[in-house]
């Protein structure tokens, strides 16, 4: 059985409701969680009691709203055991965050002739920006090759990565393969040759416990609103030293130390990093977010996840004409599947009949697609919120579809 969490359904209003005369299977978590009361509660206190902006006026509000964003930037970097708050820089989501990686270091420190490692299972945040910042400077893309079954194997990195590597890029854990990487071993080879290891930790951080000081990572990207947080509000952790070193990629309003006509210096970090006014109301419920999930438990949640996605794909696995993708062991709590001869999007649709909300298509990860053999597939993602009953309800949504197209 695998509902030691189900009492936790009901901090997610949400859930409760009917789709199309069904209960709510939500097995989208993947694309982005449903929120628990206390963060929308937090959102809402935010605007009700406490609304201004930050870091200009002295005025109370504008104090109490300084102090709760303060403080929000602590709780993440308590979240993720980092050193200090100033390592935290508050950003729109992994995208972003990757993208000021690459545009920050990357322009600044890549020449021609210089590795970009990566892997074919990465999202397109994770592979756009390397391949622009490669074409701007003149640095090569190089591809850890993935095991049959869609592993990336110690073996394989160390093929790839050598003496003109410079970055090692990698998701930590692959939103359709549910593959988790090891990273930390990975991370000891591309400092040996003087890489820097930045993770994309989009489906790792609201799965599994993190610890920056022993991940091996650089610079870790993720998102708030995949871990019960809101939308439009995410981080970039980085290692101080190279916060420092990069350039600022937004130019604009609190960001500065000093402006003449013609020049601008910058502001300490994380602040250079943050021009513009920033998501405050997002980064206090990102913070409720990260209370609400160590209360649950992130060791618990991951052991949750790991139990559903492996469960999962052994109960796919055994059912006649699907076809799962990706490792059986180990596993996160998402399993990408095909039905013969049925689109993934009407498999979706089927699905959607029954209350069963899953997603359907490449997963912004097309090269992984065409690594895979296939134009799109679907997909069922889980958090710690799903229960037992949601993995019945996803076999016999599979049922009911093979059902539908054989009629
Ligand atoms: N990296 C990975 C591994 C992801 O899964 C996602 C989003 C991102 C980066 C981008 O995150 P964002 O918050 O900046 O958009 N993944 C998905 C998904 O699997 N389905 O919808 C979004």
């Amino acid at each position: 059985m695998i509902d030691a969490l189900v009492d936790l359904k009901q901090d997610f209003p949400i859930l409760s409701r009917q789709i199309n005369g069904h209960r709510l299977v939500y097995l989208d978590s993947a694309a982005t969680s449903q929120k628990p009361q206390t963060v929308i509660d937090s959102e809402i206190d935010f605007y009700t009691r406490h609304n201004a902006n930050v870091l200009r006026s002295v005025h109370t509000l504008a104090e109490e709203a300084t102090t709760l964003y303060a403080d929000a930037r602590q709780t993440v970097a308590r979240f993720i055991q980092a050193r200090r708050p100033e390592e935290v820089v508050f950003t729109r989501g992994t995208t972003e965050s990757l993208n000021l990686v690459a545009r920050g270091w990357g322009d600044k420190f890549l020449t021609a002739g210089d590795e970009i490692v990566v892997s074919p299972m990465e999202h397109h945040s994770n592979l756009i920006p390397w391949q622009q910042v490669a074409l701007r400077t003149g640095a090569q893309l190089k591809f850890i090759e993935l095991t049959a079954d869609g592993q990336i194997t110690s073996q394989a990195a160390q093929e790839v990565i050598g003496p003109h590597t410079r970055i090692v890029a990698l998701s930590a854990i692959s939103n359709v393969l549910g593959t988790i990487n090891p990273i930390s071993e990975i991370a000891v080879m591309a400092h040996a040759v003087g890489a820097i290891m930045v993770v994309d930790g989009a489906q790792s951080v609201p799965h599994q416990p993190t610890d920056v000081t022993t991940l091996g990572a650089d610079f870790l990207a993720f998102s708030g609103h995949k871990m019960c947080g809101p939308t439009g509000i995410g981080v970039l952790w980085g290692k101080l030293p190279l916060l420092e070193a990069c350039d600022p990629v937004t130019y604009g309003g609190e960001m500065i130390a000093y402006v003449d006509r013609d020049h601008a210096t910058w502001a300490e970090v994380p602040e250079k990093f943050e021009g513009g006014t920033p998501n405050i109301a997002g980064a206090v419920g990102l913070a409720a977010a990260m209370r609400y999930l160590a209360d649950v438990g992130m060791q618990r949640i991951y052991q949750h996840s790991i139990s559903l996605g492996e469960e999962a794909f052994r109960r796919l696995n055994h059912m006649e004409g699907v076809q799962v993708y990706g490792p059986s062991h180990p596993r996160s709590g998402l399993v990408a599947f095909n039905i013969d001869q049925v689109h993934p999007h009407d498999v979706a649709q089927v699905f959607d009949a029954q209350g069963v909300a899953i997603r359907a298509g490449h997963h912004c990860a097309q090269p992984l697609m065409q690594w895979l053999g296939v134009g799109s597939t679907a997909r069922a993602s889980f958090y710690f919120y799903n229960t037992d009953e949601d993995l019945d309800a996803l076999v016999d949504a599979i049922l009911e579809t093979k059902r539908y197209f054989r009629r």
